[in-house]
């Protein structure tokens, strides 16, 4: 049985009888003339069918005993097809899927219909995801929302929190797509140390490390890559990458790449010039040993939350004895975000905060401080994956000692 099967049994155990789970891969938005925006599959759609290509529609109902898995696709003429490529076909789809019945999505409303109409259907779900009251409606909103005008009697329920709620743990699979995204960024990231001098410019290290991306086959990275010299690095999300790196500051990374829809999340912070100053030294040696404390407490039972609170105890002493602070309210200036977030699908993946560690479970841990007034910005963060007893850290190839990283410039 393959992932995405899998991943469908899991979620077929959490939902009522008599129910209707309907999905769609989404529609990349229109840019402008002919032109539109990049389009990424809908991540759970992806993680349930295994299929990457926009305008796609997967049902499954339960209904009594009987369970059926359709997955409804569009047909492309030749002739369109040489103008625009052609899609996958339903072999192809039902050998990625695992799904027998792949159809032509024309026939959806239809059956739609027909299940709706003879049947005595009382749940439907699909997946939303409303993150402010001013987003426009989304297709699976609009569709529910028709839908009821139609069969009010009907129950609509949101998938998402289950399948969120498997997302959480990662499959051997998963974790392998996982490693090549890391092992591509670590190449990435060796590539800008090697080239990383005083008077090279931002964008510059980001093209060394996009130039690796493309090599390796990477079609998209993960997320915007930061590349922020000097003070700019105490701007959490600056993406404007355009500034000269200047000897004696430090220059702060963040970036990684996606590989199969799965995606890399790592920030390191290097001197300009290739070594440290005895300030640098302090304040980098300082979120580096949060990094590590966090990462040495990580283990199956501890509560999320918890992670924070070792992130936040350690910069609090460290910054007390460096005479910087004296009070635990005042780390917030120089501290201000979370040390973890899931990683996955998304970068900043699904998943629920209030629980405790579970093997399989993949998440950043990245502490970081911000001193503006003194040009610094220094964040460290790895990838890692919960095991029985203890954590593995997925990025441990990526240099982040201050002899590793001095040597490598030098
Ligand atoms: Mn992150």
């Amino acid at each position: 049985m393959n992932m995405f099967k899998a991943n469908r049994e899991e979620m077929l155990e959490n939902i009522e009888e008599n129910s209707i789970v309907v999905l769609f891969s989404g529609n990349p938005p229109h840019k402008s003339a002919d032109a539109f925006y990049l389009y990424w599959p809908e991540r759970n759609f992806y993680y349930l069918t295994g299929m990457t290509e926009p305008n796609q529609i997967f049902t499954l109902y339960k209904y009594g005993n009987k369970i059926k898995e359709t997955l409804w696709v569009i047909e492309r003429e030749a002739q369109e097809a040489k103008w625009i490529g052609d899609v996958i076909h339903k072999d192809e789809a039902s050998l990625i899927s695992e799904i027998d019945d792949v159809r032509n999505i024309h026939g959806f409303t239809k059956f739609m219909d027909m299940i709706l109409l003879n049947g005595d259907m009382e749940y439907i779900y699909a997946g939303f995801d409303r993150r402010s009251k001013n987003m426009g409606q989304s297709l699976e909103e609009k569709f529910a929302k028709d839908l009821l005008e139609k069969y009010p009697y009907l129950k609509v329920k949101n998938i998402n929190p289950i399948v969120h709620r498997l997302r959480m743990i990662k499959k051997p699979f998963e974790v392998d797509l996982l490693r090549k995204a890391i092992s591509i960024t670590n190449e990435g990231v060796r590539s800008i140390l090697k080239n990383l001098k005083p008077n090279t410019f931002e964008n510059e290290m980001e093209a060394h490390f996009d130039f690796v991306l493309k090599k390796n086959n990477v079609k998209w990275h993960a997320f915007n890559t930061i590349a922020a010299g000097g003070k700019n690095a105490a701007t959490l999300h600056y993406e404007e990458n355009c500034k000269k790196l200047n000897d004696g500051d430090m220059v702060l990374f963040d970036l990684g790449a996606q590989w199969n829809q799965y995606n890399a999340d790592i920030s390191r912070t290097f001197p300009v010039n290739g070594k440290f100053s005895q300030e640098q030294k302090d304040l980098y040696g300082l979120v580096l040993k949060a990094n590590k404390e966090v990462i040495k407490s990580i283990k199956p039972g501890i509560p999320f939350s918890d992670l924070q609170k070792t992130a936040r105890n350690v910069l609090f002493v460290g910054l007390k004895e460096l005479g910087i602070i004296e009070t635990e309210e005042e780390l917030f200036q120089y501290y201000f975000h979370g040390v973890s977030h899931y990683l996955g699908l998304d970068t900043h993946d699904v998943g629920f905060r209030n629980v405790d560690l579970k093997p399989g479970m993949v998440f950043t841990v990245e502490p970081g401080l911000y001193f503006p007034e003194k040009n610094i910005g220094i964040r460290i963060e790895d990838d890692v994956i919960v095991a029985k007893d203890g954590c593995e850290v997925l990025s441990k190839e990526i240099p982040k000692e201050i002899d590793e990283i001095e040597k490598l410039m030098n």
